[in-house]
């Protein structure tokens, strides 16, 4: 057995890292993490995580391994697939992309041939660099068509998609946001698909723990193919996954092994069982609906004090509004509120006559703060406070008042997954 003298603990191997986690565990749990993609995974995931599992090479796929001593791992992988199966009631499961950008690449890889035509929601209407931006890879070996949002309501103009798909017949639309606050209409995306030949692929990275928790469309049904990370609403270990029809689970799994990736990260499968098990409870439905429930309450509240919301508020996790007629800029406003300890990201805005470097708007979301159980009264606070670093982001005695008032707030909505 391993004693701590010829195995010693990270604060003795290396104190300089074990500071920086520490650190970063203080951080975490002293300020309100607003940032949308971000959650807490549990200590269960994160102790997934940090397992043995990361120590084993096993490419291919359970009982298909170019590796021997493969009797716990194969256990591992079933078990995590056979969970995401079940609460996505998806017909074939992939969890071994590394995160939600290669588990795009492996759509492209099973469907497209580089030239190919593809659609997705352009990057600056809110959709992602994988679904085609002109400095993605899928930007560069694709002819990309990008779609984008109506110019008064901001929402995804479907008209649009539908007359771009018809010109153009994309082989792969996809259908997915990263800064986009209302639902997506899975139904219209497929009929458009259908219109036009293309593959419906669903990136669901920021909502999958709404659609398992029922408070967004399942795109199940709709899609061919749908990806996702599973760090986010999911609350799990950083990772993938694609979840397709049985038709395409040859193509998929071939793309993501042995099309791009080597060994899986076993540990991060691991942790991606834990948090479908998780995922499968009472209490994480529970969450789901809270996750939207704040989002509504803290996009009224930042309404009511002037905010301009895009698309004039939130269905889902996520809130994206205008700073520059507050009088600052998107990095400013931001900025100001990470030093306040509210934590969120500058973003473009729809048709923003600003640079991305420096945009008009700030990205703000619900799914970390509903993990520490905060809500309704919590979400008022917020606004607050989001309104004061905002009027006045060059205030530094209000920003560290503020800074005082977010420590205590945290402390009494312990972080899941902090240990100190
Ligand atoms: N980086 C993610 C986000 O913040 O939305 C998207 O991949």
């Amino acid at each position: 057995m391993a004693t701590q003298e010829h195995d010693p603990a990270l604060a003795t191997v290396d104190p300089e890292i074990a500071r920086l986690i520490y650190e970063e565990n203080v951080r975490e749990r002293d300020t309100i993490r607003l940032i949308p993609s971000e959650n807490y995974a549990s200590r269960a995931v994160l102790e997934a995580c940090g397992s043995v599992l990361a120590n084993k090479y096993s490419e291919g796929y359970p009982r298909k391994r170019y590796y021997e001593g493969q009797e716990v791992i194969d256990q591992v992988e079933e078990l995590a697939r056979q969970r995401v199966q079940a609460l996505f009631g998806a017909e074939h499961v992939n969890v071994q992309p590394y995160s939600g950008s290669p588990a795009n690449l492996a759509v492209y890889l099973a469907f497209c041939k580089p030239g190919d035509t593809i659609m997705g929601l352009g990057l600056p209407s809110g959709g992602h660099l994988t679904h085609g931006h002109s400095v993605s890879i899928t930007g560069l070996f694709f002819k990309s068509v990008p779609y984008g949002v109506h110019k008064d309501t901001h929402r995804i103009d479907m008209d649009e998609v539908r007359s771009l798909a018809k010109e153009h017949r994309p082989r792969l639309l996809w259908a997915g946001t990263t800064a986009y606050p209302r639902q997506l209409d899975w139904a219209a995306f497929r009929s458009i698909a259908d219109e036009v030949g293309a593959i419906l692929a669903a990136d669901i990275a920021h909502i999958s723990g709404l659609v398992v928790g029922g408070v967004h469309p399942s795109p199940i049904p709709f899609a061919d193919v749908v990806t996702s990370t599973t760090h986010k609403t999911f609350r799990g270990p950083r990772g993938g996954m694609i979840l397709c029809k049985k038709e395409h689970a040859n193509a998929l799994d071939r793309a993501v092994f042995p099309g791009l990736q080597g060994g899986p990260h076993n540990h991060a499968t691991a942790g991606i069982a834990v948090a479908a098990r998780e995922a499968s409870t009472e209490a994480f439905k529970a969450y789901a609906r809270q996750v939207v429930d704040n989002a509504r309450v803290l996009a009224e509240a930042l309404a009511s004090r002037g905010f301009r919301l895009i698309t004039g508020g939130t269905d889902n996790h996520l809130i994206l509004f205008d700073v520059t007629d507050k009088g600052t800029t998107g990095k400013i406003a931001a900025q100001a509120m990470a030093r306040a300890g509210l934590v969120g990201n500058y973003n473009s805005i729809p048709f923003d006559p600003r640079k991305p470097f420096d945009p008009s708007g700030v990205r703000i979301g619900t799914p970390a703060i509903t993990s520490r159980g905060m809500g309704p009264s919590e979400m008022e606070k917020i606004a607050t406070w989001i309104d004061q670093v905002v009027a006045a982001p060059g205030d530094e005695d209000c920003i560290r008042r503020i800074a005082t008032e977010v420590t205590e707030l945290c402390r009494g909505f312990p972080a899941p997954g902090i240990l100190i």
